[in-house]
């Protein structure tokens, strides 16, 4: 009995003191990388010291021929330092010098709403569970410029197959991420902050559309919306939302921060239309960032045999 009460701290074994939580919280990540058990010791050559997937590795990935146009390609340094991230600033040269501050790991994001199988985890993990590819798009800018750049990434149907919409659900939903200490955009409150997006669901499934993990073979520069975000080639450049942090399947046609802002100008559909101008300038013509020179802009962004069907109307 004296014994017992007299014990000292250091007699309890590591086991015992292991707080329950931690404990707990560990083996459920093992489980979603699928560690438990035989195996595990070879899964984990490929991991972090705190147990995640790298999402640096792999890169470059194997281009899809599919999408592997002869296209002369965008200069990449151009296109690093030509940004819109209003979360940071509205002036696209210095986007790139205001990202320090910007943490993308960890990056924990969630698809939910009307979805059978709802996700939460980190990027990282989602990353690890899905083949990534590069495919080379046309990007085009509400503000008449344009640009051709390699995307690394995945279709985003890939993803939606895996969570299971709910036959209710006829929207996508994307929100990117809300941290006013990291960015310094979010002082100016005038906009509807977080920025969110949204697409109708034949659209978000549609082979084309992306999420994207990198650009010309490397992870994703911050300021090109690390660590994942959505890429449509056919709209507008402010579809293609950065850094999400929530994708959400619902039955109602989502608000977004620019519909919201200025509805005319920045419709929820925003299909490239060189023949439907802006109220305030012409799209009939873009200019590439890195040469400056003009090229005429095509339907659909050079999209329309792809998507035509989706819009029967137009
Ligand atoms: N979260 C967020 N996503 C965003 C934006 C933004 O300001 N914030 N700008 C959009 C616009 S207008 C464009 S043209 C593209 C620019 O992407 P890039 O800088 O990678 O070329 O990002 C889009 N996605
Ligand atoms: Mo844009």
């Amino acid at each position: 009995m004296a014994n017992l009460i007299l014990r000292p701290k250091w007699w309890i074994s590591n086991r015992e003191i292991t707080h329950e939580h931690a404990f707990t919280h560990r083996r459920h990540f093992l489980r979603q990388l699928g560690l438990m058990g035989i195996g595990a010791t070879l899964g984990m050559a490929s991991l972090h010291a705190d147990n995640k997937p790298d999402p640096s590795k792999g890169y470059p990935y194997a281009r899809n021929p599919k999408y592997s146009p002869e296209w002369r390609l965008t200069d990449e340094k151009t296109a690093a330092k030509y940004n819109n991230f209003y979360e940071f600033t509205t002036v696209k040269a210095a986007v790139h010098r205001m990202v320090d501050k910007f943490v993308i790991d960890p990056w924990p994001i969630e698809i939910t709403g009307l979805v059978e199988k709802p996700m939460k985890l980190d990027v990282a993990e989602l990353i690890s569970q899905i083949t990534l590819e590069e495919r080379v798009y046309r990007f085009r800018c509400v503000e008449a410029w344009s640009m051709i750049v390699p995307w690394t990434g995945f279709p985003l149907s890939a993803l939606l197959k895996k969570v299971q919409p709910k036959a209710a659900a006829k929207f996508v939903r994307f929100q990117s991420f809300f941290k006013p200490d990291q960015a310094p955009g979010f002082a100016e409150t005038s906009y509807p902050w977080p920025y969110t997006e949204g697409l109708r669901l034949e659209e978000a499934m549609h082979p084309l559309t992306m999420l994207a993990t990198g650009i010309y073979g490397k992870p994703l520069p911050k300021q090109h919306g690390a660590p994942i975000r959505v890429v449509v080639p056919w709209k507008y450049g402010y579809k293609s939302i950065k850094s999400i942090v929530k994708i959400e399947l619902v039955d109602q046609q989502p608000s977004t921060l620019w519909e919201t802002l200025a509805p005319k100008e920045y419709p929820f559909e925003s299909n490239v239309n060189p023949t439907v101008p802006h109220p305030r300038w012409s799209q009939a013509t873009e200019r590439l960032i890195d040469t400056g020179g003009r090229a005429n802009t095509l339907p659909f962004n050079g999209y329309a045999t792809e998507v035509a069907s989706l819009y029967p109307k137009s």
